[in-house]
Order: structure tokens, then sequence, then C-alpha cells
């Protein structure tokens, strides 16, 4: 039988290859950086005039890749020199395989001839990744590279998503050979499973009849499955309540009613105390990561655990499974729903978290002119009509974006979860701009994270995105700076700022509409301001600096040992 091919038959250099494969691949968008060894590549987009971003710092481009990637639904294609270039982009590989994020990434290499010589700008860059990419490849000679991009984005793309990088000599991309793009990759050893096994869903099935406090966790897993109609039909039917880890925020409706927030070590009281009462967990994408669950010896303690993920190697990692799910999430909802038949109820169970969830709401206190940063959030999605896109970076306004921003939309919420990244979230919306050029894109970050990659301002200054910066400026590292004053004695070592750079001349240099705002009273004309400028603005927000995230479960606590659930 013929090879299905979506081109074939031309004789070409490498990086031409390179370029051909992307376009079979449906890539409008590349985010990268040029340097010594890639050059016949950039050369190559020159020539074709695909899209490609120029961030300021390799890192920059990563997570705007990941922030596309993440938005879309569809992979984010990273392209760096080798060496500097290469080791630049680790941070957000190691991300994008904890976050589950579909990446190619394409790193130059020092010609083949030299390496292994410490040649100039060589870097183990196999080696380096391999624990941190789903799959990674060193192109060997032209003839496999048109097989191995394919593979890559097919690898990156499919059963759990993850990063596959793609290690491109010199020479490599200079040698000529003919383009065949086959349409099907041939990989054995690679084939997730998709339908998961019915006689385990028929377990499921039957837990649930049997279960008077049943709860679902739903993770990032029913996002990249696109799953969340099918989450909400099953919800509907079945009356289930539903619980979300940080990632999966966005999957289920945040405001409606049978939603209890997110779990955790910052999430809801309510979410925490379904998962500590319940006797089934239907987990669905989700990892059971330790900010999610607190001391596992308290976890869930009277809960049946239906866990159904795509990767077979999450299930049982952390939380012992009585029935385990292989598969994609949209499958087995559809498979539940087939299965299920007869409508749930769980009155009292419901009733009994709805009461939880009014007397221990998400609180603050707002008083005097000091803006509180959750009430900034809330204005925020105010004024935004819960509509935009909102991306974070890590520490306290992470986690009140997480509590106070109500995500009602799939793919509306990017942030660093697993690893936890600083100098990802403002980056990540100039990714998450290029997936949704019509939407607002504000990305929430802490006055510390956004000096890691603030200079990728000048992307904003060249194409004028719209982006709106929101600098949730608390003087501190505020997370730390919260560690500190609750466990090591309020010695807080290196985690104040006494003094900032100023954020308006900043921006202003770039120019970017740069804003402040100090007073509860000017605050909401100027989030209008911001909201209405049709170009790109930074605001630095002062807010009340000694401000901490609370409810909280302290380390080595259980869930049910939440502190701070009431003003
Ligand atoms: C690259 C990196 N370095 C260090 C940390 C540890 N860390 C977590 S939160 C945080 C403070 C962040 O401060 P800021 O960006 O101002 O946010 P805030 O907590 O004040 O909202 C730090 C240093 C991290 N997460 N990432
Ligand atoms: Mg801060």
């Amino acid at each position: 039988m013929e090879k299905q091919t979506t081109a074939s038959g031309e004789e070409m250099s490498g990086s031409s290859m390179l370029m051909k494969a992307l376009a079979c691949e449906d890539v409008d968008v590349i985010f990268g950086y040029p340097g010594g060894a890639i050059l016949p590549t950039y050369d190559e987009i020159y020539k074709t005039g695909i899209r490609h971003i120029l961030a300021r710092h390799e890192q920059g481009a990563i997570h705007a890749a990941e922030g596309y990637a993440r938005v879309s639904g569809k992979p984010g294609v990273c392209i760096v020199t080798s060496g500097p270039g290469a080791t630049n982009v680790v941070t957000g590989i190691a991300d994008a395989m904890i976050d589950s994020l579909p990446l190619v990434v394409i790193t130059g290499q020092v010609a083949t001839t030299v390496i292994g010589t410490d040649a100039f700008q060589e870097a183990d860059m196999i080696g380096i990744t391999m624990p941190i990419t789903k799959h990674n490849y060193q192109v060997r000679s032209v003839e496999e590279l048109p097989r191995i991009i394919k593979e890559a984005f097919h690898i990156a793309t499919t059963g759990r998503p993850g990063p596959v990088l793609i290690d491109l000599p010199k020479d490599v991309s200079l040698a000529t050979g003919m383009f065949d793009y086959e349409k099907d990759v041939d990989l054995p050893g690679y084939q997730p499973t998709v339908i998961p096994n019915k006689l385990q869903i028929r377990k499921v099935v039957d837990s649930v009849t049997a279960s008077k406090k049943p709860v679902i966790l739903a993770g990032a897993g029913v996002l990249h499955a696109k799953a969340s109609d099918e989450l909400v039909a099953y919800v509907e039917q079945q009356q289930i309540p539903v619980v979300n880890t940080l990632l999966g925020l966005g999957s289920y409706p945040g405001e409606d009613d049978l939603h209890l927030g997110m779990a955790g070590m910052h999430g809801t009281y309510t979410a925490n105390m379904a998962l500590h009462e319940a006797d089934l967990l239907i987990s669905i994408g989700a990892r059971f990561d330790d900010r999610l669950t607190g001391n596992l010896a308290h976890f869930a303690p009277h809960a049946k655990v239906a866990h159904i993920d795509i990767d077979p190697a999450e299930i049982g990692k952390n939380v012992p499974t009585e029935i385990p799910v292989v598969g994609d999430a949209k499958q087995a909802l559809l498979m539940l729903m087939d299965e299920q038949g007869k409508r749930g109820d769980h009155h009292e169970w419901k009733s009994w978290l709805r009461e939880l969830k009014e007397e221990y709401p998400l609180w603050y206190e707002q008083d005097g002119e000091t803006i509180k940063p959750q009430h900034l959030i809330e204005k925020i999605y105010e004024v935004t009509k819960g509509e935009a896109v909102v991306t974070t970076d890590v520490g306290q306004h992470q986690m009140w974006s997480a509590q106070f921003y109500k995500f009602n939309y799939p793919n509306q919420w990017v942030t660093s979860g697993g690893l936890g990244t600083m100098g990802f979230g403002f980056p990540a919306a100039i990714g998450a701009q290029f997936a949704k050029p019509d939407k607002p894109v504000v990305a929430i970050i802490g006055d510390a994270g956004f000096q890691m990659t603030a200079q990728e301002l000048s992307i904003l200054q060249e194409l004028n995105l719209p982006i709106k910066v929101m600098i949730v400026n608390n003087a501190a590292l505020g997370m730390v700076r919260q560690w500190q004053q609750l466990f090591h004695g309020e010695r807080y070592s290196n985690s104040l700022f006494p003094i900032q750079p100023n954020f308006v001349k900043l921006a202003e240099a770039y120019d970017v509409k740069g804003m402040k705002v100090e007073q509860l009273s000017n605050l909401e004309a100027s989030l209008k301001e911001m909201f209405d400028y049709p170009g790109p603005v930074l605001m630095d927000c002062r807010v009340a600096k000694e401000e901490n995230v609370y409810p909280m479960i302290s380390p080595g606590k259980g869930q049910h040992q939440m502190e701070g659930v009431k003003p």
C-alpha cells in the first residue's frame, strides 16, 4: 500500500523542510530568538514569511508558546539557538512538562561533526531535557527530519500532552534531501489508551449509584480533552458537586451552584471539606499534587477513589485508587452518561455543602483607602465582566486571582501550577493574546515576578498588543513574606522591597501606557480607563503590603484543618 503524504517529492534543505512541515501542521505563529546554530532556519523564516514573534529573552519566547498552547488548545512552537539559547528555555520546558502543555521546541545545535567536542555554544540538550520532556530527538541526518517533526507534533498533542524537543544540528539544517511528509506516524511503542475500559466505567456507575456523598475533582485533563461540555452535562445528569484543582479552573462554570471552588492549600473551605467528607471521589484529569491534597494521611479518608486519567502512571501514584480508569476524559464522561441512565439527586449532601458555602465564603476586609489585593481581583472580574483571559505569575496574587476571579469558561485561565515559575505570567499573556486576538487578556503579576521577564514589554510596543498588565504591588515577595511571617518567626530575610523601580516610567520607556493607583477611591475609574484603552497598559497598583492569603492548609496539615476560614 502506498503511504499517504501531505507533501512529497521535493528536494530541499533541512531548514526548508522544517518550514514546510510547520505549514503541514497548521502552525500560524512561532515564538523564538535567533543565533548561530539556528541561522539557516531563520533564513527560511525570512524567506517564507511565517509569523515569528521575536521575544527579548528565550524564556519569554517559551512562556509565550505555553500561553498560546493553554488558550488555543494547539501546540505552541518555540525556536531558539544552541547553547545559551537552548538552556534559556529549560525552565519553560520543565513548566510545560509538569503542567502537560503541548509544545514543540526546536533548538539549534552545533554541527554533527563537532558534537561532543565542547564546540562553541554547544550544550547537551538531549541530556539536559531528558527528564523534562515527553520526548526529545537529536536529528542526525536530513532524511529523518520530516519523520521526526511529524512524530514530535503527534507526541506533543496526543495522550497526555507535553513538550517535545527537536535538537537540530546546523549541518543537518543546511543539508538537502527529499521532503516527504507522511499523514500518519508509525509508533508501535506509543499508543495512548483513549477509550476507557467498559467494565471500569461500569464500576464507577455502580459506585455513583451507591454513593450518598459523591464529589468530582476536575483537573486540567478535562481542559486538555476539551471535555467541559461533557462534564457539565454529566454533573447535570448526576447532580454531583464539583471541585477544581488550580489548573482545572474554568473546566466547570465557577458561578454554578454545584461548583464548590478550588480545593487545596488556598482553596475554599467547602471544596476541601467536600473532599474530606465524600464517600466517593471521582478524579478526572487531576494528579493529586501535594498542594491539593495536603497531608496524604488525612486525604479523603472516607472516600472510595475513582481516578480517570489518560496517563496510567498517574493512577495510584499519590492516592490509593479503587477504580482506575485509563482513558480520555471526554470519552469517559460520554460513556459514564450512557451507562448511568438514572438521574442522580444527592439532595442532603448538596444542601449540606450549600450551607457550608454560605457559612464559609472566601473573605477579606476592605477598610480605608488602602486597596486590598482581593478587592482588586474582584474589581477586575467586574470590569471585564468575567470575559477576560487571565494569566498570572506565581505568588500571593496568583492565589487571590484563583480565588476571586470566577472562571466560567474553559481555557480562560493560564497559570504556572506545577513548577510555580515566576516570570511566567507576563509572556504567557502574549501567547494567550495570539491564541485569542479578540479577547481581552490581562496579566495579573507580582511586583517581583514581573521583573523576571519585563523585557517582553518590547513585544507590546512593537505589535501594539492590547494586553493589560496588572502589577499587584505589595513591595514584597509576598508569598515568601507570608511564610516567613507564619513559619519563620517574622524574620523577613530578603523578601521586602523598600526600593522599587518606577514601573510607570519603565512602561513608558517601551511606549506602553503606564498608570499608577494607590487609593481605593481611584480604583474603579482607573480600571475602566485601563480596560477601555485600545492598546497595551501597565498598571502599578499599590496594595496592602501585609495581606496574607487565606484560608490556608499549613504544611503537614490535612484538608479539614484549614486555618483562617473566617475573619
Ligand atoms: C523562578 C522562581 N524563583 C523563586 C520562586 C519562589 N517564590 C514563590 S512566590 C515568590 C514571591 C513572588 O513575589 P511577587 O512576584 O511580588 O508576588 P506576590 O507573592 O507578592 O504576589 C517567590 C520568590 C519561584 N516561585 N520562582
Ligand atoms: Mg509582590
